[in-house]
């Protein structure tokens, strides 16, 4: 059967692949398992139909059949339980929220007169993080012997700083996204999210 999922019909990051929606799509291209997207405008996502399948209203669902999914977390190990090669030892729910909260913070309060003070605390607890995950990484390629369904999420959640300059003093860290972002799968989910904002079908 093949699965649906939501994504917006207007991404904000105008397909930067920021969006949650991308890692469930890189782990269905990993998997090899096609897929439908219904795409969803701001004012779709909150009314009661999809409030039905997303209590908070949000992207990414994942139908299949009767089987209703969301949170991008449990529908990236939900594909990886039932595909082969994608099943961690690890996981990173750890790293996500500072780097989340940074993010909402220069979205959201950019203009807040306490934001030019606030920020580098954030900041600070985003390195914190980051020194860590980068010992751990080490000089590995992935977080576990072999890319799993962990480095799938943690190099969506990494890709979130680009551009805040925080990652170039991770060189490890800045090899594995690329890495990550290199895997044919990568691309070809980020060219379809990426389709879905230009309105042009995908070259590849
Ligand atoms: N915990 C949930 C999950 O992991 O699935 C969080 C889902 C979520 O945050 N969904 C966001 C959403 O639907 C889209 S991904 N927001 C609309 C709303 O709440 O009304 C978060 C996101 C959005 C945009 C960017 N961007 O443009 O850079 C990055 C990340």
């Amino acid at each position: 059967m093949t699965p649906t999922i939501t994504a917006f019909e207007r991404s904000p990051d105008r397909g930067k692949g920021l969006a949650r929606d991308m890692r469930v799509r890189w782990a269905l291209e990993e998997v090899g398992q096609p897929y439908d997207v219904r795409l969803l405008s701001f004012s779709e996502m909150k009314e009661s139909a999809h409030r039905m399948l997303h209590p908070f209203g949000q992207i990414p669902t994942y139908e299949e059949g009767d089987l209703v999914l969301f949170e991008s977390g449990a529908i990236v190990f939900h594909i990886a339980e039932r595909h082969a090669g994608l099943l961690p030892h690890d996981a990173n729910a750890t790293v996500e929220p500072p780097i989340v909260d940074r993010s909402m913070a220069t979205i959201l309060e950019r203009d807040k007169t306490w934001y030019e003070e606030r920020l580098p605390i954030l900041e600070d607890r985003v390195r914190v993080r980051l020194d860590e995950l980068s010992s751990r990484l080490g000089r590995a390629d992935w977080l576990d012997d072999a890319f799993s369904a962990g480095d799938l999420l943690m190099v969506t959640v990494l890709r979130r700083l680009n551009g805040s300059g925080i990652l170039e003093k991770y060189p490890n860290l800045s090899a594995y996204i690329a890495r990550g972002e290199a895997r044919p799968a990568y691309k070809r989910a980020f060219d379809d999210q990426l389709a879905v904002f230009t309105g042009k079908p995908p070259t590849g």
